[in-house]
């Protein structure tokens, strides 16, 4: 959630017409909005914006950089979280239109900008969704887990909920911070606010507020994460969430922070080192080493059940594994129970590790070994290094175990705590920020032929490696496909699978060594061969989504946006003329149309067309469709339905391509469908035909449902 969801948007003009007037003045303002923004007093912890609205934490500098450009007043008017009507959104100025973000203009803005629809705070959404696990329901509902409200590693608990036929979310308990910001946006009333109070005597404990500034305390998690009968019982960030066959959602993975172990560092006004509690003293930083020990690695899986909005521990079954492990229900038997969810990315750490004081997981005060941390540490905010090690969890076994919600620490020798896993194999590498996808094939007798999932590169192990595994085959074994190119190592990457079963590979860096991917490749996982098919302009790496669209094109959407500029002089600061450069940046999106879309001489290739699809399809039968088309156009090779899901961080989240058995009698094209929910998870898809050609038709809308038997 930016600040505009949340703030009030004439204090942040007020802020803006200020700024542009000291650059008119020629005075030396603040170079970004985020400075101009943050510019408060440091000893006043609700001088600047930052604190009022975030209540008193940081958020990285390069998720809010934004300059008083001439697109700010567009996007004033604008929520972070938004609604686009494609293709609408997607239009450019019809006279003039631009391919090279510096020459847009406030004109080009404007033409698609109605196309634009705030889909935050005004639709009740309450929480930061920054960086939460992000999952399509069976019913098309949007589940975002978890969260981050602070700054560091902090989680939250809430479940937030979108739901699409409404335009808004379902309703949760707002933060008492967020209702101090109501009712006092600059923080100049008398310091006292009731928000902490009334909410301590609705949940019967005393209340907490900041004996410095009377508000309520933005430290303590009741007052930033207040509890939701739906929450999870640990709060996640970077977690992952996983749509099950019956309907309800794995939660697993993601990260958190003890906040209250955090200490502040103060200067006083001679720069000199002094107790924060000394009169006159300004808080200058926090400290770090405090900050890394406080990291902590949810271990325990929960399940969410969206009929009665309600989230369950699985304490009997618990990994230790990192940020956005990479998870996909898959079959292991024939019944309705035959399937269970596979899971790669375990971390490093060994039964020893587990010993002494790393975390306690049954009151969720867990804390990190110092010493575990310095050794282990490879970046900041996600300090364990990850294995391919991979497994699958058995969650109806794990829930059928009456034990399951009774809290227990984790010990990897403790049969107790990490049942219902069973090992599988050892990918080379974790794949972790490297994109990974799925594919489906039903065979002609109803049995699942084969079930790919498919790795690109990531950070921890090699960037280069391309693997995938077969969860088909009697024994699943992850195995190397052709590597990206020396010198193309890849991390932060996109995949995209194509109606045809081919996967698009783009955007992405090298972030050890900071290099931008530009290579648009296509991998085919049936030779796994890798070629270059397109090359981009604009660098993409971390928060940069790729998704196909229903006209079987990709869009590539956002990035770390002082990245949406290529850095002038790579590896060096940016000079304040850099800067300036960079500053021209603004959020767009481009799309990538693959080359069956076109002819060998550059025209539109014919497609084929479907025609009257069903609005639903069921498992276990058939049905049929009308293709409309000429001779080879309309001559049907295959049938593939593809899950729309969020896609974010490298990751198409359950967003999976089935290719069903089909047979074709004249115009007519019957389609039979899946056997098993676990072969194709109810929800909605895109419906595609691709002919003899290779081809696909436009992709239609069916649901795939009841998720219950
Ligand atoms: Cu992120």
């Amino acid at each position: 959630m930016r600040g505009t969801d949340i703030a009030d948007k004439a204090l942040i003009k007020a802020i803006v017409a200020e700024t542009e007037a000291a650059l008119d003045a020629g005075a030396s303002p603040p170079r970004t909005l985020f400075e101009a923004l943050n510019n408060g007093n440091p000893g006043d912890p609700f001088s600047g914006f930052r604190q009022l609205v975030f209540g008193g934490f940081t958020l990285s500098r390069n998720l809010e950089e934004a300059h008083a450009t001439r697109f700010t007043h567009l996007h004033l008017r604008m929520e972070n979280t938004i609604l686009a009507d494609l293709p609408g959104a997607l239009r450019t100025h019809p006279a003039s239109p631009k391919f090279v973000v510096r020459d847009l203009t406030k004109q080009d803005a404007a033409v698609n900008h109605a196309h634009f629809h705030s889909a935050g705070f005004s639709r009740k959404l309450g929480y930061n969704l920054f960086c939460a696990g992000n999952v399509s329901l069976t019913d098309g509902r949007l589940l975002f887990i978890g969260g981050h409200d602070k700054g560091g590693n902090n989680g939250i608990r809430k479940l937030n909920i979108y739901d699409p036929e409404y335009g808004e979310w379902v309703d949760r308990v707002q933060a008492p911070v967020r209702l101090d910001y109501a009712d006092d946006p600059t923080g100049t009333r008398p310091r006292f606010t009731p928000n902490c109070v009334d909410h301590a005597v609705e949940a019967g404990r005393p209340p907490i507020i900041d004996p410095d500034t009377g508000r309520c305390n933005p430290r303590n998690e009741e007052n930033t994460d207040p509890p939701d009968p739906s929450d999870m019982t640990f709060q996640r960030w970077y977690p992952t969430g996983v749509t099950l066959p019956d309907g309800t959602v794995l939660l697993i993975g993601g990260s958190d922070q003890n906040s209250e172990l955090i200490k502040d560092v103060c200067e006083d006004a001679g720069g000199d080192p002094v107790e924060c509690d000394t009169p006159g003293a300004l808080k200058v930083d926090v400290d770090r080493d405090e900050v890394n020990r406080s990291k902590t690695r949810p271990p325990i899986p929960e399940v969410y059940f969206p009929q009665t909005d309600t989230t369950t521990p699985l304490y009997n079954a618990q990994k230790h594994f990192g940020f956005y492990p990479h998870c996909f229900v898959v079959q292991t038997g024939d019944g309705v129970h035959g399937w269970g969810v596979a899971c790669k990315q375990e971390s490093a750490l060994t039964d020893d590790d587990y010993e002494g004081d790393i975390y306690t997981a049954a009151d969720g005060t867990m804390r990190q070994d110092p010493e575990t941390l310095s050794a282990d540490s490879r970046r900041g905010y996600s300090p364990w290094p990850l294995t391919g090690r991979t497994y699958i969890l058995d969650v109806i076994g794990a829930l059928a175990d009456p034990d399951h919600a009774v809290p227990r620490s984790l010990q990897e020798s403790d049969q107790q705590s990490t049942n219902h896993w069973t090992f599988v194999d050892t990918a080379e590498s974790a794949h972790d920020f490297g994109a990974e996808t799925e594919l489906v094939t039903v065979g002609a007798d109803g049995h699942t032929s084969s079930h790919l999932v498919v790795a690109f590169a990531g950070e921890n192990g090699s960037a280069s490696i391309i693997e995938q595994i077969d969860y088909a085959a009697a024994t699943p074994t992850w195995m190397r496909g052709q590597d990206f190119p020396a010198g193309e190592e890849h991390d932060q990457n996109n995949a995209v699978t194509l109606p045809t079963g081919k996967i698009i590979v783009l955007g992405g860096s090298d972030s050890r060594n900071r290099r931008d991917r530009f290579g648009v490749y296509e991998y085919d996982p049936a030779t796994t061969a890798l070629r270059l098919v397109a090359n981009e302009v604009v660098p993409r790496f971390d928060h940069s989504t790729a998704l196909l669209l229903p006209d079987a094109t990709v869009i590539i959407m956002g990035g770390n946006r002082s990245n949406l500029m290529p850095a002038i002089n790579p590896g060096v600061q940016d000079s304040p003329a850099d800067q300036d450069l960079r500053n021209l940046m603004v959020p767009n999106w481009r799309i990538y149309k693959p080359a069956y879309l076109f002819n060998e001489d550059g025209t539109e290739a014919e497609r084929p067309e479907i025609e009257w699809p069903p609005d639903a399809i069921g498992f276990g039968g058939t049905f049929d469709i009308e293709v409309d088309g000429d001779g080879d156009v309309a001559s049907i090779a295959s049938c593939v339905i593809i899950r729309t899901s969020p896609v974010t961080h490298n990751w198409a989240w359950g967003n999976r391509w089935v290719q069903l058995p089909c047979r074709q009698d004249d115009d007519t094209v019957t389609i039979t469908e899946p056997t098993h929910r676990a072969q194709a998870i109810a929800g909605d898809y895109m419906l595609f035909v691709v002919n003899t050609s290779g081809v696909p038709s436009e992709g239609r809308h069916v649901r795939l449902g009841p998720a219950f038997p």
